[in-house]
């Protein structure tokens, strides 16, 4: 598949497809689809209805907590109506005693908090798109966000309703609606059952939150309950959170089943291959100068985010930057905590001079694993983690 092998973007800047404007950049494209909605004044919008929008990247990386103002926004339907006092969650399945908890009942079990960062697993996916043209929500950089999640933990409410031995899969149903040609289905999830039993001191393998950064959930981020996978795609960490099912298979809720896997050709024999994506992967991203921004020779501050790939143990040991193509690296400062399941935030001074022509990162992790040049395209434009690349205009 080397004809799809993502390329370099200096390669996309001469390609005709990209000066045609096919896969012009998307800030210009982003500045005449603005919200005027209030509440999402700060966000752009890919789409309104259902909500789909990103923060601007130079807002992103002004704090290692993001705001819930800031924090991206990924919805397949519009937000349900939820009557919080007659709301109840319903646990079922392979469980010794089937339950229907109401908020007051899930807040008396265990409660935790922790930070971690959620992302899209279509983050990135406009670069993604200029080798080959991919449905789906065009993504710049901005599908991700670092929040401080609290609510109940997953592995209590899964021991207060008893797991029979042959379970291994705990599914999610949101309670929305979703129209898709099949008919009107929720959004569903699904993680293992080792990783919703997985809690340490400082990480909850999953947790059933209800708040955000320390206000209720808003309502475009689940409210009142939704899911919290850290180390997993966001489409792991279900909103409107209705029914939790204990199986012995992965949900066989579309968005499990058949969406969210990494294909390259689409044939049905692939798609049934493949299994679900779970985790991320290492990333690194450059939110500012961004493509737009005019440069004179001399320092240029460059700052972003890197993520390490989202399990225990694993963080952010280093952050490199490049004007050379690659050639010569120097080495960024981390300006945030370094923790496993988030981001870091990165500062670094280059020199740039007129032949400069584009700036690049990369990350490496506690593992040695540096982030890749390249990575291979598929169809969905799914985990793109290849260097980021910034063309300059100096
Ligand atoms: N019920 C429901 N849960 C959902 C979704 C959805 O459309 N419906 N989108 C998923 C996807 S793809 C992502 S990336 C995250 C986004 O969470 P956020 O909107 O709070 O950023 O929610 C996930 N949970
Ligand atoms: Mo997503």
């Amino acid at each position: 598949m080397d004809s799809k092998l993502v390329v370099q973007r200096r390669d996309f800047l001469k390609s005709a497809a990209f000066a045609s404007g096919a896969f012009a950049f998307a800030p210009s494209l982003f500045a005449e689809n603005r919200l005027t909605d209030p509440n999402h004044g700060k966000l752009i919008a890919h789409q309104t209805v259902p909500m789909n929008a990103e923060p601007p990247l130079t807002d992103l990386v002004k704090t290692w907590i993001t705001p819930n103002d800031l924090f991206y926004i990924r919805s397949h339907a519009p937000v349900p109506k939820i009557d919080t006092k007659s709301f109840r969650l319903k646990v079922e399945g392979m469980v010794e005693t089937p339950l229907e908890l109401s908020l007051d009942e899930l807040a008396t079990l265990e409660q935790r908090s922790a930070v971690a960062t959620m992302t899209c697993a279509g983050n990135r996916r406009y670069e993604h798109s200029r080798v080959s043209p991919i449905k789906g929500v065009p993504w710049q950089e901005g599908a991700i966000g670092n929040a401080k999640w609290s609510g109940t933990l997953l592995s209590a409410v899964l021991k207060k309703a008893g797991i029979k031995p042959e379970a291994s899969h705990v599914w999610f149903d949101g309670l929305d609606e979703i129209e898709r040609s099949s008919g009107v289905i929720p959004f569903g999830g699904s993680i293992p059952l080792g990783k919703a039993m997985d809690d340490s001191d400082t990480m909850p393998g999953a947790l059933l939150c209800t708040g955000m950064n320390g206000d209720p959930l808003p309502p475009d981020h689940g409210f009142p309950l939704r899911t919290v996978v850290p180390g997993y795609i966001g489409a792991r960490s279900v909103k409107w959170l209705g029914k939790i099912t204990v199986s012995d298979k992965p949900s066989l809720n579309h968005y499990v089943a058949t969406a969210y896997k990494v294909v390259e050709e689409g044939t049905d024999l692939e798609w049934a291959e493949e299994g679900p994506i779970y985790r991320f992967p290492l990333n690194s991203v450059i939110c500012t100068p961004t493509p737009n921004d005019k440069l004179k020779p001399g320092t240029v501050s460059v700052a972003g985010y890197a993520i390490p790939p989202g399990e225990s143990g694993r963080t952010i040991t280093r952050v490199n930057v490049s004007v050379d193509g690659g050639k010569t690296w120097k080495r960024a400062k981390i300006s945030s905590p370094v923790n496993a399941y988030c981001w870091v935030l990165w500062k670094a001074e280059v020199d740039v001079s007129n032949g400069t022509d584009e700036i690049i990162v990369r990350a490496v992790d506690s593992k040695k694993n540096t982030q890749p040049r390249r990575v291979d395209w598929n169809m969905k434009g799914y985990l793109f983690n290849s260097w980021h690349r910034v063309p300059v205009d100096i």
